[in-house]
């Protein structure tokens, strides 16, 4: 299948040239970096959104091929949506509950991913797929690799709404001692070339309130997924 778009590119300096934020981006290695409150206006018309996607596409805890019920609830928008049940997990262009497709990807995320991959260094990257993640204390989500995207040159993107968490970045192997990074809502992290593979997870999420999403973490992960 010929990819449908222009392939994306590592502008090394780019990062170095956008100016800075307030709070000042954290690079945890190479083509990860967490670019701090680039979102933080946004954060509640991204929510809105997200509510309207969980009205059409009800958050649910996935099970795993183990057999475990995720403690992090989930849902999609875009062309596919990321899924897992006992027998295994996959893109699915469908939701399994409703035998819908997924309510379309909004504008206002795709443009942010968007930018967000630019300010990083990478251009023209184009997103398929917005996993939608929900966190409530005591959510985890334990170490592991994003490898099932057929489109490894696109960096993910990941942005963080509400409660703080705490990221776990390791390496390409899963004995990689993880660095710990705070992440707060509005920051967005970009994980692109030689760090795509690289291991990563969620701590339990604490007991908070956050004054636009109360106790929970909403984390929206895109991805290019086709
Ligand atoms: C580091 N979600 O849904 S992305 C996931 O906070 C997932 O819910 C995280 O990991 C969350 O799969 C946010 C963090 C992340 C994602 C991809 C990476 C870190 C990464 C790829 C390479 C390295
Ligand atoms: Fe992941």
């Amino acid at each position: 299948m010929p990819r449908r778009h222009l392939p994306v590119t590592q502008d090394l300096f780019a990062s170095i040239a956008s100016p800075p934020s307030p709070a000042g981006n954290v690079r945890l290695g190479d083509g990860a970096v967490v670019l701090k409150a680039f979102a933080a206006d946004e954060v509640p018309a991204l929510l809105e959104c997200v509510r309207e996607i969980a009205a059409a596409a009800p958050f649910r805890h996935l099970i795993t091929p183990g057999g475990y019920r995720m403690s992090v609830a989930m849902t999609n928008c875009g062309q596919v949506g990321w899924v897992s049940d006992r027998s295994g997990y996959r893109y699915d262009a469908r939701d399994p509950e409703s035998g819908r497709p997924w309510p379309v990807m909004p504008e206002l995320f795709q443009q942010l991913a968007r930018r967000a991959s630019a300010a990083a260094g990478f251009t023209n990257a184009v997103h398929d797929c917005c996993l939608i993640n929900r966190y409530e204390p005591g959510s985890r989500l334990s170490l592991h690799q994003d490898k099932d995207e057929r489109d490894p040159a696109t960096p993910i993107v990941s942005v963080s709404m509400g409660v703080p968490a705490t990221f776990l970045f390791g390496g390409l192997q899963r004995s990689d001692r993880p660095q710990r990074v705070l992440v707060g809502s509005g920051d967005v992290a970009v994980w692109g070339g030689p760090s795509r593979l690289a291991y990563h997870g969620v701590a339990p999420l604490r007991e908070a309130d956050h004054p636009l999403t109360g106790a929970h973490r909403i984390n929206l992960t895109f991805r290019h997924a086709l």
